[in-house]
């Protein structure tokens, strides 16, 4: 039976749970909520996750929101091809790497994007940089693990990548806007001061089923004001 999956154009917790479904080739139905439309706040969506956040996922009669618990749910239940290890060992280094990553560079990560796709950067220039500064040293991490691998932790593509790389696109796309230019010098060109985490990115983007998770309105538009980036 198909798996139901609610997510937002853009969000990047929605598209590790796509990157998930796809990388074990799992059967879904697809529920893309319009954020503008408020299609999340919708009394059926209330109704699977009380805060109102996607993603959200449906599998038969069970349902689980937090793009992580989601993670974790799938491997369990679908356990080939594994997203969290062959050993306990693995297992270990991947949650680590995620919960530093979750400790220590999402929040400034995120400040950085909300600012620049909600257009609310004006005056926060030191803050901003700020944060700039914390996601360098975070990526620099980064960097020297895909220096020594092709994945960011072992021999396999795993839940670390799969929770670290939509936040490494969403910073990319929020950098990218003409306002954060100046912001955008202390990072980019990522093939000059992260060549190993570019690679990495090209690396993810070619495999299969890559192209169904990437956020539709990218591709379409240069960014609705509306939805998520
Ligand atoms: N910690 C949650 C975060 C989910 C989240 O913040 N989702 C955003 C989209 S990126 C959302 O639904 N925002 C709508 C809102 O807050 O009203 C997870 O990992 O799933």
């Amino acid at each position: 039976m198909a798996i139901d999956v609610y997510w937002g154009s853009g969000s990047a917790y929605s598209w590790r749970v796509l990157l998930a479904l796809e990388y074990k080739r799992l059967p879904y139905r697809s529920h893309l909520l319009q954020f503008s439309k408020q299609e999340h706040k919708s009394p059926q969506i209330l109704a699977l996750n009380f805060r109102g956040r996607v993603p959200i996922i449906k599998d038969g009669d069970y349902v689980c929101f937090e793009s992580l618990a989601i993670l974790y749910y799938l491997d369990l239940k679908y356990p080939e091809p594994p997203i969290f290890g062959r050993t306990p060992e693995e297992a270990g280094v991947i949650m680590r790497v995620i919960c530093e990553y979750q400790s220590y560079a999402e929040e400034p990560l995120m400040k950085i994007v909300r600012a620049f796709f909600f257009r609310q950067h004006a005056g926060r220039r030191d803050e901003l940089a700020a944060a700039m500064h914390a996601v360098a040293s975070e990526a620099r991490s980064i960097e020297a693990r895909l220096s020594k691998s092709d994945w960011i932790v072992g021999e396999s593509f795993s839940a670390a990548d799969i929770v670290i790389f939509p936040g490494i696109q969403v910073l990319l796309r929020a950098l990218a806007k003409p306002e954060a230019e100046e912001l955008s010098s202390r990072f980019l060109p990522l093939e000059v001061n992260y060549p190993a985490i570019a690679a990495w990115i090209a690396r993810v983007e070619r495999l299969p089923g890559y192209e169904r998770t990437y956020p539709p309105h990218w591709r379409a538009d240069a960014g609705g004001a509306h939805r998520a980036g």
